[in-house]
């Protein structure tokens, strides 16, 4: 803003005055002080753990945001085409642990607060995780977040900022119970903007009208608007001063709603109420993890999202005074799944209905613009929308979708005019009763370029779900961009000691901004110090998540057996069920062993962790069986330490950041063809930890960069699923024997009574074994074998572990979002200059 500008003979006082980044611990000991002493007027005789992380967010978050004005001015200085990342989730996890070693400071930090009387972990872990997300669609975003602002991109992430996260899950008597996350109540790394709002309107009618030139134009009237706040949040790059935007969206009544009419004429409560049902769009994150409900108030939170973003990207692209064809060489939006699909429409309204331009000039604008990821094959995950609802909410927005489909349809025909049947199935409302609005389809063709998540996955959607499409957009319109992970947060930050070992070979911490430098590992794979501290940086790691598991179950799990891990999402078709069933089978085994031959088998401990959505009964029927069977095995004494069964209650982030460097082992075992991509495999594999897995998702590219003789691969492949459903459906089929055993047990109420668990054995012996539990059953058991015989060769499994983390460079987020960069958005990194070199 021009008028708000000092001018510039008095800048040079400014400039003295502005604060400068941290060079040393006084300087972050002075800060951290004053904010105890003054914003939060605490002092050293009632400083606490809380107060002292308060005091040290916030002297972080102030130097933070001084470079987060400056990377905006400089990307406003260099204007060049931004990214707009648009994703209903942002899986962010804590912050404050991430901004200290984004710059470098986190040693100086923990001097300075231990000159101060406080431990930094137990300052960090202090921090309440922001949880605005379910799973690995909202931690996709979060890490690519991080990358795109360690790589310099001028790049912003659009969201909601909801009042409830995800819910915190608590297992009271082996049953999941949900508890609100109210996470505001302080936030120091959130920027209210009071004066960045903009007026939502929802409801109402649409009339025509003709303009002066004869043209018919669309108004739309009536109906009721609620106020978007901006809430700005920093999102620090790794090394580089620049720090991009994460902008959350708030709902609230707009100002006049607050009805200081019906106030005034008594009606207190009714103003109240109204207020209330304005915050109530941006009030909580959907729980749902793979599925869609199609709930008015979460199209409301859709829309309310995407209009509100896409007046600040066009409000930011008209400042430039460039002409509106130029729109797609200043903005790309990348729609994370088809939560923001109605940004494509929203877009289209505002060229034509607002800056009257013709509708196929907005059309190619529009559709040069967006890009469309997609994260599901699975069909009840499919977003679509039942026209009346549409209707009633957003009417306008019906009448553009119903052109957009009316043209394309009549393009589709001129080209296939022999198929009676393609416009049926193509087009973007399905005939049912009600009619649905099918977003995917929107999306595609709204989008210039859509893509899969990995290899596999990217196959599947053009020869499944989206195949009539590929056929008419040419297949070049689909692609693949196989997901990453940030090293920063899941190597650098969880396991701080495995780093360290690695710079300490590598020659510094360069492979955190160029993971492809880990190969070099593989030279040290025979250094037999550096073999040693390997290993002992994995048993630390695995002592430090026994204690939590003490702590939090009771349980005290032995940190020298095999740890198993599966912390993921609860879900049918990720098939913890399968793991569990396979602990249940290794018990039996116990069980009938003769006493002198227990000393035989390797011990184990069976990890699992996950939120089932609150209202998906099977999956917390197997949160249930789960825990069950720990209490059971854990409390056996033929057992010992043989096995032992833990449920990690309320995984989040931060418990990612504990448990993934523990591990051994880790379960990625969904049925093949039903998991797009899945992140925490990467993850894992990335720590020191070997992968039980199905050749699913990016298991099969992990599989490709660290070699089969790294991974433990079993079960059906994805060409035969479809085959083996048909056969199961037409009667042919017939449950495993082992597994028949381990379901004998628990008819038999060896886990509690057979009741609870009836409905999850019957899905798989009588209701058609949709994910193919049995069929895959032997081969899980037998690899889980292969796994004991591996483990016992402590030096093998060491070499498979090193060899597998040098080869993981591929899977760096970094990666990927260079990818993006050049393949979909055609962005190029801002140049930062001498003082990034
Ligand atoms: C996940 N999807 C995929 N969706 O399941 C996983 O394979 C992939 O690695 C990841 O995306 C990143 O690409 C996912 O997490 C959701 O949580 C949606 C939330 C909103 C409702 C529909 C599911």
């Amino acid at each position: 803003i021009v008028e708000a500008t000092i001018p510039e003979p008095l800048r040079e006082a400014w400039r003295k005055y502005s604060a400068k980044p941290f060079t040393q611990k006084s300087e972050i000991e002075l800060e951290f002080v004053r904010h105890i002493e003054t914003t939060l007027a605490r002092s050293l005789f009632n400083c606490d753990e809380l107060a002292a992380y308060s005091g040290i967010a916030l002297a972080f978050r102030d130097r933070l945001i001084i470079e987060w004005n400056k990377t905006q001015q400089r990307q406003t200085f260099a204007d060049q085409k931004r990214i707009y990342y648009l994703s209903l989730e942002f899986l962010m996890g804590r912050a404050l642990d991430n901004a200290m070693l984004n710059v470098g400071l986190k040693d100086v930090a923990k001097e300075a607060l231990g000159d101060l009387g406080f431990r930094i972990e137990d300052v960090i872990s202090q921090e309440h995780d922001a949880a605005l997300g379910n799973g690995g669609l909202g931690r996709l975003a979060a890490c690519f977040l991080d990358s795109m602002a360690t790589l310099n991109y001028p790049a912003w992430g659009y969201g909601l900022r909801y009042r409830y996260g995800i819910f915190k899950q608590e297992i009271v008597d082996g049953y999941q119970v949900e508890i609100p996350d109210y996470w505001l109540d302080f936030n120091p790394w959130e920027f209210p903007r009071h004066d960045i709002t903009v007026n939502v309107q929802f409801y109402g009618t649409v009339n025509k009208q003709r303009d002066t030139q004869g043209r018919t134009t669309h108004i739309w009237q009536g109906g009721e608007t609620v106020q978007a706040v901006a809430y700005d949040v920093p999102i620090p790059g790794y090394g580089t001063p620049t720090t991009n935007n994460l902008r959350l969206w708030s709902s609230k009544a707009t100002s006049g709603e607050f009805n200081f009419q019906k106030f005034n004429a008594g009606d207190y409560e009714s103003a109240v109420a109204d207020e209330q049902r304005a915050e109530t769009i941006s009030a909580v994150l959907y729980p749902n993890d793979n599925l869609e409900r199609g709930k008015e108030l979460r199209l409301k939170q859709q829309y309310f999202w995407c209009a509100a973003s896409l007046y600040d990207i066009v409000r930011r692209f008209k400042k430039t005074k460039r002409a509106w064809n130029e729109f797609p060489d200043q903005v790309a939006i990348q729609l994370n799944d088809t939560h923001p699909t109605l940004a494509i429409v929203e877009l289209q309204r505002i060229l034509v209905d607002i800056e009257v331009l013709e509708w196929d000039e907005a059309w190619h604008i529009v559709t040069h613009t967006f890009g469309y990821t997609n994260h599901t094959v699975l069909p009840e995950a499919l977003e679509k929308w039942s026209v009346p609802m549409m209707q009633n909410l957003l009417p306008r927005h019906l009448q553009i979708i119903y052109d957009i489909n009316l043209f394309f349809l009549q393009s589709v025909e001129k080209r296939f005019p022999t198929d009676r049947d393609i416009l049926a199935r193509v087009s973007i409302i399905e005939e049912s009763h009600p009619k649905m609005v099918r977003m995917a389809y929107l999306a595609i063709i709204g989008s210039q370029k859509v893509n899969g998540v990995a290899e596999l996955h990217s196959d599947l959607i053009k020869t499944t779900i989206f195949k009539d499409f590929v056929d008419i957009c040419g297949p070049d319109k689909f692609t693949n961009v196989t997901n990453g992970i940030t090293p920063r947060r899941w190597l650098h930050q969880a396991n701080p000691r495995l780093s360290e070992l690695i710079a300490s070979k590598l020659g510094g911490y360069g492979f955190l901004k160029d993971l492809a430098l880990l190969e070099e590992l593989e030279d040290f794979i025979n250094d037999k110090e550096f073999r040693k501290s390997w290993v002992e940086i994995k048993l630390m790691n695995k002592t430090r998540l026994a204690k939590h598991i003490k702590e939090a179950t009771g349980y005290q799990v032995n940190p020298n057996a095999l740890f198993d891990v599966q912390v993921k999402r609860i879900h049918e078709y990720k098939r913890q069920q399968l793991n569990i069933f396979g602990v249940i089978h290794r018990y039996l085994a116990i069980k009938a062993m003769d006493p002198k031959e227990r000393a035989k088998p390797v011990p184990r401990v069976s990890i699992f962790g996950g939120k089932a959505a609150p209202g998906y009964w099977m999956a917390k029927t197997i949160i249930h069986l789960i825990n069950k069977v720990a209490s059971v095995i854990n409390n056996d004494p033929d057992v010992g330490d043989l096995l032992k069964v833990i449920f990690v209650a309320d995984y989040n982030v931060s418990k990612a950041e504990m448990i993934c460097p523990a591990s051994d082992i880790s379960e990625h075992i969904s049925t093949a063809g039903t998991e797009a991509s899945g992140t925490s495999n990467m993850k894992f594999v990335l720590n020191g930890g070997l992968i039980i897995g199905t050749c699913d998702g990016a298991n099969i590219e992990i599989t490709r960069e660290i070699g089969e003789q790294n991974i433990f691969l079993f079960g059906n492949l994805a060409e035969d699923v479809e085959e083996l459903r048909h056969r199961h459906y037409y009667g042919d089929f017939k449950l495993d024997m082992h597994l028949a055993k381990v379901f004998d047990a628990i008819k038999g109420g060896m886990f509690g009574p057979p009741d609870d668990f009836a409905a999850l054995l019957s899905s798989v012996e009588s209701h058609s074994d949709y994910y193919l539990v049995s069929d895959d059953f032997l081969s899980y058991i037998e690899t889980q074998e292969l796994v004991d015989e591996a483990f016992r060769n402590q030096d093998e499994w060491t070499d498979k572990c090193i060899t597998s983390v040098a080869r993981m460079g591929f899977f760096s987020s970094d990666r990927v979002i260079t990818e993006y960069a050049e393949s979909i958005w055609n962005v190029e990194q801002l140049d930062m200059g001498k003082e990034n070199e």
